[in-house]
């Protein structure tokens, strides 16, 4: 349970929904809520357009899309088709990393603009946009060039998709057109969406060649190798003997995406930007999915076994539980000390789409509280959780994305038999999506998309010990004299899935809670 009185939090909420005009206050109100485990399907309202004039952390479609989704494959180029600003702002700015191949191709650090201007607004881009995927196709032949169009390419209709198929057949290697306007949708989530849907009609199965891949091979769906992640994931999985064919898209190439429907399973990682994928893989090829956390050194070994369990195979799960005694030795024997210095200690997270989920896991492992936390632009199965999700999802803010057509192709992949299928539901193994809400203590707070005010009266009010969050409100937090710890782009430290990355975050933690220099702050507006 929360160590805040239901009193406070009440009051608190009082005070927070007292400072809005009513009908912002009636909104807001669905967004707050007090977790009571006592109601059976307790509910919060999310995915909701932010009421203009409220500061929120919230990003756009074409962040969701190029940014989050799209742009970790290192191996490709990615033509941002708009004004240069969109590009120049979020050059580099995430931090997922990628390890250059064999062959060379590495273009994760460029930044590709068609720096449309005036002229090509009155007149049109497309000739341009043509003109830049030659030229990035001369220069550098990646595997794949991808284009995504900025609000104005939208408003002015150019016609992105045309110009793909076009330059596709001309050069022979595939050009994948992204509509991901800033505007459509109500904030990065809907990005995710027009990603997945282009990765699934344009990649996923190029590989007509490769019929099987041996062994217990999974994909990692909606893990995107910030600060090194992945490769404490790949390392351990690996040392367990499960092969990862593909991952979306933490140093991800795209000769391994092409053959991602081989896999025999996909692990979701991060539900939130990947689940149209997942569902859409089970549709067409019957590959099933489950979900999995890698942060946290409980969660992972949880996580393990799962994985484990679904492919049934005694000497897989023997060759699990000795890597889980291994590395779990290790890292506890190191995390006991920070324990010691974190325990009882509180936190509020306030992060994207799953984070602010996963990281309960990890600070339970130091003994830490989360007290209060919530998504920035999370849907409601992502709070609520669902025991299974429709097989293919249609979102409220989805009306601008099309719904791809899913047929099934079984004759390229062998899917789990009928009685298989039966076995991995009813041991939850399969579709079994929680959501963050149930992992939460009585009288913790939710918030959904907080603003600024919002996390200022929780701040003053509560007295957090740490606050895990992004860029857009760090500052503001360490002016109150409380540390933040960005869980983003992890302040640029990292890894910190696993248990190696869950002992670099206890140290990292440490260094910001027990230092002494938060108690000489004071914040300018005192
Ligand atoms: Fe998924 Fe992500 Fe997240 Fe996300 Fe993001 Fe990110 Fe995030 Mo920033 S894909 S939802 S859109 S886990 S970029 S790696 S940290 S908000 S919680
Ligand atoms: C994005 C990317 C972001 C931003 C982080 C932040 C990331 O949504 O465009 O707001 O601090 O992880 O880099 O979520």
């Amino acid at each position: 349970p929360s160590p805040i009185s239901l009193e406070e939090t009440q009051d608190s909420i009082a005070e927070i929904i007292g400072a809005y005009p009513k009908k912002v206050a009636r909104k807001r109100s669905k967004h707050i809520v007090v977790r009571d485990p006592s109601i059976p399907e307790q509910e919060i309202n999310a995915n909701a357009r932010t009421t203009p004039g409220i500061i929120t952390q919230r990003g756009c479609a074409f962040a969701g899309c190029k940014g989050v989704v799209v742009g970790p494959f290192g191996d490709c180029v990615h033509i941002v088709h708009g004004p240069i600003g969109c590009s120049y702002y979020s050059w580099l700015t995430r931090r997922n990393q990628f390890k250059p191949r064999e062959d060379g191709k590495e273009f994760l650090h460029y930044c590709f603009s068609t720096d449309l201007n005036e002229h090509d607004v009155v007149f049109g881009g497309v000739n341009k946009l043509k003109q830049a995927v030659q030229e990035a196709y001369d220069i550098f032949q990646p595997k794949s060039i991808t284009v995504h169009s900025t609000c104005p390419v939208g408003l002015i209709g150019d016609d992105i998709q045309g110009a793909a198929r076009e330059m596709t057949q001309k050069l022979g290697l595939p050009v994948v057109a992204f509509n991901c306007e800033g505007y459509k949708g109500v904030s990065q989530s809907a990005g995710h969406h027009i990603a997945n849907n282009g990765f699934f009609k344009h990649w996923i199965g190029n590989d007509t060649e490769t019929e099987e891949i041996e062994g217990f091979t999974v994909n990692l769906m909606g893990e995107y190798n910030i600060g090194g992640d992945s490769w404490e994931i790949e390392r351990v999985l690996e040392k367990c003997g499960i092969k990862v064919v593909s991952t979306f898209s933490g140093d991800a190439s795209y000769d391994d995406a092409i053959k991602a429907h081989l896999a025999k399973v996909n692990l979701v990682m991060c539900h939130r930007s990947i689940n149209y994928m997942a569902s859409m893989m089970e549709e067409k090829y019957g590959t099933p999915w489950m979900k999995v956390n890698f942060i946290g050194v409980h969660a992972f070994a949880k996580s393990l076994r799962k994985i484990a369990k679904f492919f049934d195979d005694p000497a897989l799960i023997q060759r699990v539980e000795d890597v889980i005694v291994e590395e779990l030795a290790i890292a506890e024997a190191q995390l006991t000390q920070y324990r010691k210095r974190l325990e009882g200690k509180t936190v509020f997270l306030f992060v994207g789409g799953s984070r602010a989920h996963h990281y309960q896991e990890l600070f339970a492992d130091l003994g830490m509280k989360t007290i209060v936390a919530g998504y920035e632009f999370a849907h409601r199965d992502d709070y609520e959780g669902r025991q299974a999700l429709p097989k293919i999802k249609v979102d409220a803010d989805s009306r601008n994305i099309e719904e791809l057509d899913v047929e099934r192709d079984s004759e390229r992949y062998n899917p789990p038999s009928d009685a298989e299928m039966e076995r991995l539901r009813n041991e939850k193994i399969m579709n079994d999506y929680k959501g963050m809400m149930p992992d939460m203590g009585e009288g913790t707070l939710l918030v959904d998309n907080i603003s600024h005010h919002e996390l200022d009266v929780l701040i003053k009010r509560f007295k957090p010990d740490l606050i895990g969050s992004g860029i857009k409100d760090k500052y503001v937090i360490e002016k109150f004299g409380v540390p933040c710890k960005q869980l983003h782009n992890y302040d640029y430290g990292g890894p910190f899935a696993g248990f190696r990355g869950a002992v670099n975050f206890a140290k990292d933690v440490d260094l910001r809670v027990n230092s002494p220099t938060w108690q000489y702050i004071k914040a300018p507006w005192d």
